[in-house]
């Protein structure tokens, strides 16, 4: 039996080290999982921190069908931070890769290890943009992408080429 396919998308962040090369070389190893198909990248953009600090980070967003379940995708995310040298200092500490799961299909998860849609999600330019490249017309909980859009243009990016 084939098993349905969920729609995922995912947002990556990094502001340490060669950022831009570790989001493709992370985006690569997200496609070769087994489970995982049809992986599309949106663009990517140099973003201000957001209650965070250290340089600028380059953010973007995956979206792909998935047949893992949504913990077995976020232990998969983590080993691929983990193979990045991702360290947990502190909440929010600059950091070398980040992979959160923004929306898995139309599903709400709350359990200790996942929220699902990523709760701050609605609120950050860097998560927004690029999943406006990928889906301009989602609609989230709390609105349109381009009334949210509208809610962060203070926020400082910029489209990389
Ligand atoms: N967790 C719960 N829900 C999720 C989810 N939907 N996806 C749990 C991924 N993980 C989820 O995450 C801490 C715990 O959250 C995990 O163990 C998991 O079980 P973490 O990645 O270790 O810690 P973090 O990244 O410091 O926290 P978090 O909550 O991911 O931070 P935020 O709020 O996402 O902010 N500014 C710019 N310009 N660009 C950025 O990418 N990123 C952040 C991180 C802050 N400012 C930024 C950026
Ligand atoms: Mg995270």
């Amino acid at each position: 039996m084939i098993p349905a396919s969920t729609t995922v998308y995912v947002a990556m962040g990094a502001n340490l080290g060669e950022a831009r090369q570790t989001l493709e070389i992370a985006a690569t190893e997200l496609a070769a999982t087994p489970g995982i198909q049809d992986l599309t990248l949106a663009h990517f953009y140099r973003t201000a921190p957001v209650d965070s600090s250290g340089p600028d980070y380059v953010n973007t967003v995956a979206r792909f069908l998935c047949t893992l379940s949504p913990e077995a995708l976020l232990d998969r995310l983590q080993d691929i931070e983990q193979e990045h040298g991702r360290t947990r200092l502190y909440r929010n500490a600059p950091r070398t890769l980040d992979l959160d799961l923004l929306l898995y299909d139309q599903e709400r998860i709350d359990t200790p290890r996942l929220t699902v849609p990523h709760p701050r999600m609605h609120e950050r330019a860097f998560v927004l943009a690029p999943l406006a490249d990928l889906a301009p017309e989602l609609e989230l909980a709390q609105g349109s992408m381009s009334a949210l859009l509208d809610t962060v243009k203070d926020q400082e990016i910029g489209r990389l080429e």
